[in-house]
């Protein structure tokens, strides 16, 4: 059967579509190619086409109305950094944080994995648009893949179909994405990066971040590259909004790095006392960023659903995201209970006494292994969300008034602090560090550095990216404040002193009355600080001496930090701003 389907219309650049379609149909042979168009009918059919070719499994739909599960390969669960590729002319703009390889070179090897690959199988021909219609921030892409699993979870996480060809200029102008499972070989996985041609290469996968090429492809490495270019910034961060009770809002954005609470914190319910607050998502993962005409930072999220990390998620944790997931959801590699339910370690509720583990073994509370895969995810439609903020369709996003980096620290890193200006920012940006955890795969819990959470995401040179934030403040007239967070410092006993979750909300709050000129703090060596008195305690009981373990910066762990800190500017010396080396300076003399 060859199901070969066009649209009706001839949008401007269609005829680049068609041939960059035909030279992938040429060199891969599939037997068939599907254009995808988005509907709801298109949806039916690739669901039942996925269900009986056993790429997904229904899950009990009067539990779980919508939702399907997919059990991955289990070598291949994670992001890949060492099978990664950015391939610039020249290995210098790649920058040492990358893996490089000469574009030329790529290609054939690409090409040759690609080779006949389709045969027997359908390559779909997937159009998709990030950003909401008509933003200036917009972009199109085109994923060309042989994973139906690649296709339905575009659906959700990207504006799919029709409406991304409608948004294509007259002159081509869209991200060229080709995706080959092949056979799962990790010797032949590449996921492959070439900016100057607005393309990406993925083969040897089917995993998330891997695959879905606008995410992190397209929304970040060939993203921040462009961005570089044009002015602008690609970042991997949450976005959301905060309501007083007089009605004010004030945006926010924060980098956290991978599976360290950014989906938590951008759909976050303050606590009850603060009556009146409204936390609302506009993105939990990656923002577009532009200076904009006012002189203000503003953005967008460019994607439409949320690749969430499912263990630790229940109704404590994230009540939203657990609403935001019991329908047209899919649901990969947690466990299913034998009605047809989902259930992963951190789940509500008692621990089921059966289970069918992530790997498709029988489970029980006494095995050894985790049922849920450490980073079994969920795949749901932002519109699920209730706490969905409006503006995430306005075509020219919102003005940012509040950066927060943050990474994951058992010490060293206090509570919350704010930078002095925007290079001391960028400072504290630049030399983040955080546990690795599993979104990708490698050692878990090392300390990193993970500069702005963007250290496997960055599709160009370190120290350039540095300058390329040094830069937009130039472009702002009332540039965001730049905060710094850890929710996650231990106490000499091992637990972790900041409750976090929603609580954080009283971090938030702090953080947006500085903005607004409402919060006094203390100047410190690291930057500005509440006192114990000047935060809103309402509700929670909190003890001073915690408060001060919680907050203090230790002369000895500072100095070890600031070696560290130097060894990896030391790797992109070459192109490292010289406001951050003063930066250093000032650091250490107020030390
Ligand atoms: C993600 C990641 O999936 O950062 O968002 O790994
Ligand atoms: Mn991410």
């Amino acid at each position: 059967m060859t199901i070969d389907r066009k649209f009706g219309m001839a949008p401007g650049g269609f005829e680049s579509v068609e041939k960059f379609v035909e030279k992938y149909r040429a060199i891969c042979e599939p037997d068939q190619v599907f254009w995808c168009d988005g509907s709801e009918d298109e949806k039916k059919f690739l669901l039942q086409q996925a269900v009986s070719a056993g790429v997904l499994e229904p899950l009990n739909q009067d539990i779980l109305p919508g939702c399907y599960y997919h059990r991955s390969n289990p070598n291949d669960v994670a992001r890949v950094e060492q099978c990664t590729y950015i391939c610039t002319p020249s290995r210098e703009d790649a920058g040492p944080t990358n893996n490089w390889a000469a574009p030329r070179d790529m290609y054939e090897k690409l090409h040759g994995l690609l080779r006949s690959s389709m045969r027997g199988r359908t390559m779909y021909v997937v159009p998709y648009l990030m950003g909401p219609p008509g933003s200036p921030l917009r972009m199109v892409g085109i994923e060309l893949t042989d994973s139906i699993y690649v296709v339905l979870n575009m659906r959700i996480m990207s504006r799919m179909g029709r409406v991304a060809l409608e948004q294509l200029t007259g002159k081509g102008d869209f991200n060229r994405g080709v995706h080959c499972t092949l056979n799962l070989d990790p010797a032949q996985r590449f996921i492959c990066h070439f900016p100057q041609d607005n393309a990406i290469i993925s083969v040897g996968s089917g995993y998330g971040g891997n695959v879905l090429l606008g995410k992190k492809c397209l929304a970040l490495r060939i993203g921040s590259s462009l961005g570089r270019q044009q002015g602008w910034l690609a970042e991997h961060m949450l976005l959301l909004s905060v309501e007083s009770p007089t009605g004010d809002k004030t945006y926010v954005a924060a980098a956290f790095p991978s599976a360290c609470g950014k989906t938590n914190f951008s759909m976050m319910i303050p606590p009850a006392s603060f009556e009146g607050w409204k936390v609302k998502t506009i993105g939990d993962d990656i923002a577009w960023m532009r200076p904009g005409k006012d002189g203000r930072l503003w953005a967008i999220n460019p994607e439409a659903g949320y690749f969430g990390v499912a263990p630790g998620t229940n109704f404590a944790t994230n009540p939203n995201a657990m609403r935001s997931i019991q329908s047209d959801t899919i649901y990969t590699n947690v466990a299913v209970t034998p009605n047809g339910d989902v259930w992963w370690e951190g789940k509500d509720g008692p621990v089921p006494e059966n289970l069918t583990d992530w790997k498709g073994n029988p489970w029980t509370p006494q095995s050894l292994e985790k049922a849920a895969h450490p980073n079994s995810r969920f795949t749901a439609p932002m519109q699920n969300n209730p706490a969905l903020a409006p503006e995430v369709n306005h075509p020219d996003g919102v003005p940012i008034s509040a950066i927060i980096f943050g990474g994951r620290r058992a010490t060293t890193m206090p509570l919350v602090f704010q930078s002095f200006n925007w290079i001391h920012g960028v400072y504290l940006g630049a030399t983040m560090a955080s546990e690795t955890t599993a979104a990708a795969a490698g050692e878990l819990g090392k300390v990193r550095r993970d500069p702005m959470a963007m250290l496997p995401f960055c599709g160009y040179h370190m120290g350039d990216y540095f300058n390329h934030w040094l830069n937009i403040r130039r472009e702002l007239n009332d540039p965001p404040r730049i905060f710094h967070v850890n929710w996650f410092r231990k106490g000499k006993d091992g637990s972790f002193l900041w409750p976090g979750y929603g609580e954080n909300f009283r971090v938030l709050k702090w953080v947006i009355d500085r903005c607004r000129g409402r919060a006094p703090a203390r100047e410190t060596a690291i930057g500005w600080m509440p006192r114990f008195n000047e935060f809103d305690w309402q509700g929670l009981p909190f003890a001073k001496s915690q408060w001060d373990e919680l907050m203090q910066y230790d002369a000895a762990e500072w100095r070890r930090e600031l070696l560290w800190q130097e060894e990896f500017l030391l790797t992109v010396h070459d192109r490292l701003p010289k406001e951050l080396i003063f930066q250093r300076e000032l650091l250490i003399s107020r030390l």
